[in-house]
């Protein structure tokens, strides 16, 4: 069966679902109802529409740090996400999993912190699947700093030497954390892939509908026993996790660099210590990084959800777009009343 046609207002609804959840989170997170870190996909959302709107009941889907959007592009309900994401009773495990352990069986659909684990878990669906759920397939999402970990790409190899059903979907938005991926990573992460054997093709996370038709031809060949990579460039205005200090500083130089440096220049001038170069050069260091940020920040492509927006006639895009938030902002109060939170959701 070949993959379905593509719907520009079922993909706007899935991209508009996923932004609306995305805000929620970092709404729940400033309140402080959020425990740890918040790695949100806001930017991301066409990147995992445009696969996730190919997938069918019994597809599985393997993620790492940003689960979110998958979740909710598989049709999760969003009051039990954002509960859990809190440590609720009501969330989808009790409160026990948080954002970063969101698992769903009846997809299936797992999540997991340790960077590169996507690959190993997508392919054991896929062996699984062999038995349990013929003719299904399994894709894994990650980023770009994941395909530089051994276990991804043991993945890779056992996929193609297989025939494993895996769609490998990198999700490349250029950093891991606060390092520059192209400074750490050898050689080009499509043709690494090709080597592999992988089919590989390329798709402009700006754009939804791209990845959609990219991704289906690529699926049809996964669902054959071909597995696959395909790489997304994506652009996350929020950085690395809710609160990055280096957007912070980027965003707001005075107001947030103030306390951030206020010791800086002084411990770096200072006279006495052996290391004073070695303290400029940290100076220089995080300057430098600061220029690299603000310049790829300048390049990124359109945004997603503005795209899949105007994709559609004005009256139908406003039309879904307050269903969408309609639904996000009920489940948002829902979730601030349940965990004992007093203020208003916006
Ligand atoms: C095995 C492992 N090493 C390091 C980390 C710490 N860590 C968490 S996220 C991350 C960066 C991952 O970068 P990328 O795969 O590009 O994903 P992104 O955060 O950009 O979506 C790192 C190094 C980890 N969780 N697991
Ligand atoms: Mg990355």
């Amino acid at each position: 069966m070949r993959t379905s046609a593509y719907d520009p207002a079922r993909a706007f609804q899935a991209v508009a679902r996923m932004r609306y959840t995305e805000r929620a989170l970092a709404e729940l997170w400033q309140h402080g109802l959020v425990p740890g870190e918040l790695h949100l996909g806001i930017g991301e959302e066409a990147a995992v529409a445009g696969v996730v709107l190919h997938l069918r009941p019994g597809d599985a889907t393997a993620t790492d740090h940003r689960s979110t959007t998958v979740l909710v592009g598989r049709g999760v309900p969003v009051e039990p996400l954002l509960r859990e994401c809190t440590g609720d009773r009501g969330g989808l495990h009790q409160g026990h999993g948080g954002h970063m352990h969101l698992f769903v069986p009846e997809l299936p659909s797992s999540s997991d912190g340790i960077v590169g684990s996507a690959g190993p878990f997508a392919c054991g669906y896929a062996l699984a699947a062999q038995t349990l759920r013929p003719e299904t397939v399994s894709v894994a999402f990650f980023g770009e700093g994941a395909a530089n970990q051994g276990m991804l790409l043991e993945s890779w190899n056992l996929a193609v030497a297989w025939r494993l059903p895996v769609l490998f979907v990198c999700k490349d938005n250029g950093w891991a954390i606060t390092t520059r991926s192209a400074e750490v990573t050898g050689g080009d992460l499509r043709a690494r892939a090709a080597g592999f054997g992988l089919a590989t093709a390329e798709a402009d996370g700006g754009d939804v509908g791209e990845v959609f038709r990219r991704a289906g031809t690529l699926l049809d060949g996964v669902r054959a026993g071909r597995a696959a990579f395909l790489r997304v460039r994506v652009h996350r205005p929020q950085g690395h996790f809710l609160g990055d200090p280096m957007l912070r500083l980027l965003d707001h130089p005075v107001r947030a660099g103030r306390p951030m440096t206020a010791g800086l220049p002084g411990a770096a001038t200072h006279p006495s210590g052996g290391a004073r170069a070695e303290r400029l050069r940290g100076l220089g260091i995080v300057s430098a990084r600061l220029g690299t940020l603000a310049a790829s920040r300048l390049r990124h492509r359109g945004d997603p959800f503005a795209a899949a927006r105007s994709a559609l006639p004005a009256g139908e895009a406003a039309r879904i777009d307050q269903e969408v938030r309609d639904e996000v902002v009920a489940a948002l109060r829902r979730t601030i009343a349940a965990t004992g939170g007093t203020e208003a959701a916006r």
